[in-house]
């Protein structure tokens, strides 16, 4: 048998495993939590680059977590397969656990990989099931530490007669996590991008120097970038409903800010946005200081087509309705004629073709 298949070496993986689990699982509760405010919560706008940061630990963390993850189940499998099954009933509970977790950490990892490769084969919508499996793999990593915690402070203490192996071993996959991180991080640090062979993308791509998830072909919205019958309409709770056309906007104060598109699936890249104050536009319409904006886009289908501003994000100073991006009025893909770009806020609920904004 090799000498890989040990307790200590388990103990170790795990550790590590439950560790670099829970800080994917936090970060993914906050963008669930961002996207899915409840009525009593809203997210704080600050810091701008708060998002980029949890997402980025999410999604380089979760890829990292790959090869820890093969080395524990390489470690553990004879185990696996034991017979008899169980022992007692404590045992039959720990054994439903790890026949659980299992599954769950495979499923998470996987639809997390094809969720950044944008690539759906599974008939269930993507953030539902990611979201429900992570409680499932977050309880039962609980309870499998909890139930282990005697054998692994144990195996972690003693010392073993040939530890080399395993020290190889162990070093040889942090070497392999170090090297996903590594050739993936620079989609969100650019100093890096030139490393980040296996990101799916990367920050400098793009129209105008900033990448694109949905075109302005595929959302149906190409025509709007020239259409002079475009209107921007600021409508709902609001003392004087407004209708703007681009002269008009373009007539109100300017901003510009450099803020960051900040995507779910890992990679960020901040750019120098201009366009008109959202605060100053519920100010003008005469809308309530605490009001929550739905974001309206022109495109007609899509699951991202619409997007809410809770009041944080609808006061910030820095929240724009932008009608250009570094010096340059915005590219059809990029959202013309407008688009919102907030900060601390994910990339999906950055809305392009916005056509109005409703005070409720
Ligand atoms: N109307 C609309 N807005 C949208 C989207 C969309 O599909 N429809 N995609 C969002 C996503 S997922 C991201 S990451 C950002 C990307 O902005 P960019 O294409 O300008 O980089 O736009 C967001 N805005
Ligand atoms: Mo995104």
């Amino acid at each position: 048998m090799s000498p890989l298949h040990d307790e200590r070496l388990a103990a170790w993986l795990g550790v590590a495993l439950g560790a670099s689990l829970g800080a994917v699982f936090l970060t993914g509760l906050v963008s669930h939590f961002m996207q899915n405010a409840p009525a009593w919560a809203a997210w704080p706008s600050r810091p701008v680059n708060l998002y980029r940061v949890t997402q980025g630990v999410h999604v380089i963390g979760g890829l990292a977590i790959i090869p820890l993850l093969l080395a524990k189940l390489w470690t553990v499998y004879p185990r696996l397969f034991r017979w008899p099954p169980f022992l007692g009933a404590g045992d039959a509970v720990e054994r439903a656990v790890v026949g659980l977790l299992v599954p769950a950490a495979l499923f998470q990892v996987v639809t997390g990989l094809f969720n950044i490769a944008y690539w759906y084969p599974f008939p269930f919508f993507f953030t539902v099931a990611h979201y429900w499996t992570a409680w499932i793999l977050a309880g039962a990593v609980l309870v499998h530490a909890l139930n282990q915690r005697r054998k692994v402070a144990h195996a972690m203490m003693t010392k073993p007669d040939d530890a080399v192996p395993r020290r190889r071993f162990l070093l040889a996959v942090g070497a392999t996590s170090g090297v996903v991180v590594l050739t993936t991080v620079g989609e969100t640090l650019r100093p890096l991008a030139r490393l980040a062979l296996l990101a799916p993308r990367l920050p400098r791509t793009g129209p105008q120097e900033l990448p694109v998830n949905r075109s302005a072909y595929a959302a149906g919205t190409t025509a709007l970038a020239n259409d002079d019958g475009w209107r921007l309409r600021v409508t709902g709770r609001v003392a004087r409903p407004l209708v703007l056309s681009r002269a008009d906007l373009r007539a109100l104060p300017q901003r510009t800010e450099r803020l960051p598109i900040a995507c779910v699936e890992g990679w960020s890249a901040s750019a120098t946005w201009t366009g008109v104050r959202v605060r100053d536009l519920l100010d003008l319409a005469g809308a309530a200081p605490d009001a929550r904006v739905r974001v309206e886009s022109l495109e007609r289908t899509g699951v991202y087509r619409r997007s809410w501003l809770d009041a944080p994000h609808a006061r910030d100073p820095l929240t724009l309705l932008a009608l250009g991006v570094n010096g340059a009025p915005l590219d059809a893909d990029h959202g013309a004629p407008l688009r919102l770009v907030a900060p601390n806020r994910p990339g999906v609920m950055q809305t392009k073709w916005v056509g109005e904004l409703v005070v409720t």
